[in-house]
């Protein structure tokens, strides 16, 4: 069905998605929460581009610790604001989970009653997010992006914005358990990469679908319709100063695909951007396979499951390519917390089958 949107060129991400609503009436509420993060992104776009300058309120150090520990740089504060602020005024969200938030947070606006902000059949979507991932590389000037995730949400669901673990009763920790969804249940997910052009490449679940901003209208045009990975590739994506550190039969194929005795035969190339948003798109466009694999370090690895791996699995996924653990396909791994992570090998098709057959035969 998506295919008839795109035959004409010049499509906005405006149009794109209310063609996409006219033809599938099901989903038409997506288009209004879509309208929000469109406009999140343009105006994280410009932050980003800004963030360097004498005169910006967005350099350095915000001075709190997220709840993972690290520094949050400013950025990282005002874009969650930023996108928390463009998603709940569209009156379609009733939960969501960000990387910046230490627990997943009612959406409802302060002082205002969940009536007045219900509109039609309420709040029907949970958004994760990660609103700037790579935000560390920000002042070099290497690539960042926010990645979404949009799931379905329990449009009974009451609950106070400010409980938090045994405070909250059952039924508010039920819905505060709406975010530990796993991929399979996403019905969009979406990233934007801010780099030498901002791009906006999301999926509803039939294709993956890439715009690039045309700063002169202000508008994403459709520029990569219907996305598809190449099937082989000779690329490989990993901070490859863990290699020792993994399990190993991701050893033993890596090694294949550097000395060209891997099962395509193909000598890889390595490129690393250590921003996933970066590494991910590259994949997607060029082939190759992008992961963030467990070691003896970190079992799971760095990757979040539910704002990071999971949403960019299903966009992977609907351009054809494949996402696992090493024996599990990533969209099927059902989070017990928000801010879990998972190991992460993703990209063309017929090279991270083939590490998946090397787990398989290790048993
Ligand atoms: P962040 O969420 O703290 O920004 O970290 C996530 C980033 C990913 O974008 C990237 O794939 C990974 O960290 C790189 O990690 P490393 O520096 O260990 O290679
Ligand atoms: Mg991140």
């Amino acid at each position: 069905v998506f295919d008839e949107v795109c035959e004409t060129t010049g499509v906005t991400l405006k149009r794109f998605m209310s063609e996409v609503a006219m033809l599938n009436p099901e989903i038409a509420e997506l288009t209004i929460l879509f309208g929000g993060i469109e406009t999140a992104c343009k105006a994280i776009s410009n932050l980003v581009k800004r963030s360097q300058l004498p005169s910006s309120e967005t350099l350095g150090l915000e001075g709190e610790v997220n709840v993972q520990g690290e520094d949050q740089k400013k950025l990282d504060v005002i874009t969650n604001d930023l996108l928390k602020r463009a998603l709940r005024f569209t009156g379609k969200l009733g939960v969501l989970a960000s990387e910046e938030e230490d627990t997943p947070v009612d959406v409802m606006p302060e002082n205002a009653k969940r009536s007045e902000i219900v509109i039609d059949e309420g709040d029907k979507y949970v958004a994760v997010f990660d609103p700037l991932d790579g935000s560390s590389n920000v002042d070099a000037g290497i690539p960042t992006g926010t990645i979404i995730g949009i799931y379905e949400h329990d449009e009974n669901c009451e609950i106070d914005a400010d409980c938090v673990g045994e405070e909250c009763t059952e039924q508010e920790a039920q819905c505060l358990a709406n975010t530990l969804q796993p991929g399979t249940n996403l019905v969009a997910a979406a990233y934007c990469l801010y780099s030498s052009s901002t791009f906006f490449v999301l999926t509803l679940g039939s294709g993956t679908y890439g715009f690039t901003l045309d700063e002169n209208i202000g508008e994403f045009v459709l520029s990569h319709p219907n996305m598809k990975i190449p099937e082989n590739s000779k690329i490989l994506s990993f901070n490859e100063a863990n290699t020792h550190m993994w399990d190993e039969p991701l050893q033993k194929v890596v090694t294949g695909w550097k000395e060209g005795t891997g099962k395509s035969g193909e000598s890889f190339s390595s490129r690393y951007v250590g921003s996933m948003v970066g590494d991910v798109h590259r994949t997607l466009l060029y082939g190759g396979v992008f992961g963030y694999p467990g070691d003896t370090k970190n079992p799971n690895g760095k990757l979040r499951l539910l704002y990071e791996g999971a949403p960019m699995s299903f966009i992977m996924e609907q351009a054809g390519g494949l996402s696992t653990t090493g024996t599990k396909r990533v969209m099927e791994i059902v989070p017990e917390v928000v801010h879990q992570r998972v190991p992460i090998v993703m990209g063309s098709k017929n090279d991270v089958q083939e590490v998946i057959d090397a787990y398989a035969a290790a048993g």
